[in-house]
């Protein structure tokens, strides 16, 4: 037990109600985490992988259906059903704790309780916030001591105050007719139970880090978002930040990460990695926004991830790493589609089935996670950990659009930024259950984290632009264009710096533009392709702006924009200044 007494009292509580046959309050220290590896161990909670070449990893599977967010399961529970919103499940608070209470009741029986102190973001920060999380999970204790500073660190930061998170997880029965994942702005509170899968159980992550932040962010005058964050150095030194949002599975770690195409190594340019998944943002004393990452790790979709794509993740993961429903070989390695080495001649799938290349099935899960500490990545930022965090130059917008939407454009400025976050759509991933590859609106890819009424979060995102005195400019990109074979046009990855270094010389005014309806776009000359093998002609194709592709999505965003009962003035006029704009085209 620590010794601030709101925190013990509500563990108190919560012990009543859930029944655990024992409480263990969780410290942070390496004993701690060798016993409960061993005790999972024990039970087959994990598999200990391969500890010469994979030294303090482990292995864990989910249960079948228990692979992914569950968004339809997802609710924000407020007082009034306004505040949540159009686009959020939204269950009556007293009644959710109520529905809720029944399935945790007695929960715990024959488990045991850990109690789990976190802090979001650096020691020392103003950006920083503590939560509390209860669970009978072991898997889940070793991932939040990977993916937050757990312990002593967060209760000396708390102090004697109540200003914590409350959030109470119980694996259930596991049983997804029994699933909810509960989040009660108005209270500082999430309540999590009948699943065992990342972004539905790691509670500082999207249930704290960006459903309750925003809501919090929003009372208060700053922003929580679905964002990576990275540093471009230059090759006399100077670094630069970029905050970007793609929804899930589209590319931020990825390009959080990135490795400099072979010409910009050589010229000195280096990029780092400050975050990979969400960013909290607030204005600094002169006049920029400044960002810090509030997680200590990362939990990255697996598959994709190769010595080619991104060595710098690779790398993060070849030590005290946890990797959730990839596959298993015969000598406890891990192995994952698209992972750049030969498939092994057997293995186990992410099922726990033997597994052969010539099965028509995959090994691992499309959204198969490792968890490793961000402090292993090779290019992690030097103000990772800078309780200031860092100012940022550009914001930057993206998503899964096989078409229409070109590599890049600027806003005209901050609100027609807003209208763009807004108004983003992308092609659906395996990081949510539900059908994959369907277009749909995910503004600012914060759809299935925005703990508040969306359109009251664009008045916000409105408003901070007014109080920014130095506001970052604000981009869209999409690496995904596909062509009439269903190839991607453009190379991606490491290339994307191509289009980041596009991005900072407008802040710095030093490139030009094209104007055009939907905003700035490059000249096809300023984007450098020397090195890569695209054409001038192919890049044009992919930053052309059609009039009859936008004249329909101009519809298709009128209907998306009329779902909101609190759409800001500013957004409605900027739409209908595009739109206006189109049709002079
Ligand atoms: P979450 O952790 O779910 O929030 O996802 P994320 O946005 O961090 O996605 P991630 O970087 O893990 O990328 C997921 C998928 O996108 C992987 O399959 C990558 O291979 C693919 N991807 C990333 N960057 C690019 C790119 O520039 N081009 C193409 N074609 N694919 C990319
Ligand atoms: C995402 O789905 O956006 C993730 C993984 O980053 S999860 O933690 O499951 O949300
Ligand atoms: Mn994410």
């Amino acid at each position: 037990m620590y010794n601030n007494k709101y925190v013990n009292e509500w563990v108190e509580q919560m012990a009543q109600l859930t029944q655990p046959d024992e409480i263990v309050w969780i410290d942070g220290s390496e004993e701690e985490k060798d016993r409960l590896t061993k005790q999972a161990l024990s039970t087959g909670e994990l598999v200990e992988l391969n500890q010469e070449t994979y030294p303090g990893c482990y292995y864990h599977r989910t249960a079948e259906n228990d692979v992914a967010r569950v968004e339809h399961l997802t609710f924000i529970c407020t007082s009034k059903k306004e505040n949540a919103g159009p686009t959020n499940n939204w269950m009556e608070k007293s009644y959710a704790y109520a529905r809720l209470g029944n399935l945790f009741n007695g929960s715990m029986k024959g488990r045991t309780m850990y109690v789990i102190p976190y802090l979001m973001g650096p020691p020392g920060s103003e950006f920083s916030k503590v939560g509390i999380e209860i669970t009978d999970s072991i898997y889940v204790v070793l991932n939040m001591r990977i993916m937050t500073r757990i312990g002593k660190i967060a209760m000396d930061f708390l102090g004697d105050s109540n200003d914590f998170v409350k959030g109470l997880h119980s694996k259930g029965e596991l049983d997804p007719e029994k699933r909810f994942i509960c989040h009660f702005p108005e209270d500082n509170a999430i309540w999590s139970i009948g699943s065992g899968y990342g972004g539905n159980v790691l509670l500082g992550k999207k249930c704290f880090a960006l459903r309750i932040a925003s809501a919090l962010g929003r009372r208060e005058g700053w922003m929580a978002e679905h964002m990576l964050i990275l540093g471009i150095e230059d090759p006399n030194g100077k670094v630069e930040y970029i905050a970007a949002a793609f929804p899930s599975a589209c590319g931020k770690t990825n390009l959080a990460m990135l490795i400099p195409p072979e010409k910009y190594k050589k010229a000195g340019y280096k990029v780092w990695t400050v975050g990979d998944d969400i960013a909290w943002l607030r204005i600094g004393k002169d006049g920029r926004l400044w960002a810090i990452n509030p997680e200590a790790g990362f939990f990255g979709v697996a598959p994709g991830t190769s010595m080619k794509s991104n060595p710098n993740a690779l790398l993060t993961t070849k030590k005290n790493t946890i990797f959730t429903n990839v596959a298993l070989t015969e000598n406890k390695e891990v192995w994952w589609e698209g992972m750049g080495v030969p498939a092994p001649e057997k293995a186990l799938d992410w099922r726990g089935n033997p597994w052969t290349p010539d099965m028509d099935a995959k090994a691992a899960h499309p959204n198969s996670r490792f968890t490793a500490p961000a402090k292993q990545c090779p290019c992690i930022s030097d103000k990772f950990e800078d309780p200031n965090g860092v100012p940022i130059s550009a914001i930057v917008f993206g998503g899964r659009r096989a078409k229409l939407a070109p590599l890049v454009y600027q806003s005209f400025d901050w609100e027609h930024g807003v209208y763009v976050g807004a108004t983003m759509a992308s092609e659906t991933t395996a990081a949510a259950t539900g059908k994959v590859g369907v277009v749909r609106r995910d503004p600012m890819a914060m759809l299935p984290f925005c703990g508040y009424n969306m359109g009251e979060y664009f008045q916000h995102w409105i408003e901070m632009g007014r109080k920014i005195p130095n506001p970052p400019k604000i981009f869209n990109v999409n690496w995904f264009r596909l062509d009439d074979e269903g190839k991607f046009i453009w190379p991606g990855f490491g290339d994307n710096l191509r289009v980041l270094l596009w991005i900072l010389d407008r802040c710095n005014d030093k490139a030009d533009a094209v104007k055009t309806p939907i905003g700035y776009l490059p000249n096809p000359g300023d984007i450098d392709l020397e090195g890569t093998d695209v054409d001038l002609d192919t890049l044009k194709s992919i930053l052309d702006v059609n009039k009859e592709d936008w004249i329909e999505e101009l519809k298709s965003q009128e209907e998306h924009l009329g779902k909101f009962d609190k759409l800001p003035v500013e957004v409605r006029n900027q739409f209908e200044a595009q739109k206006e704009r189109i049709n002079n085209l």
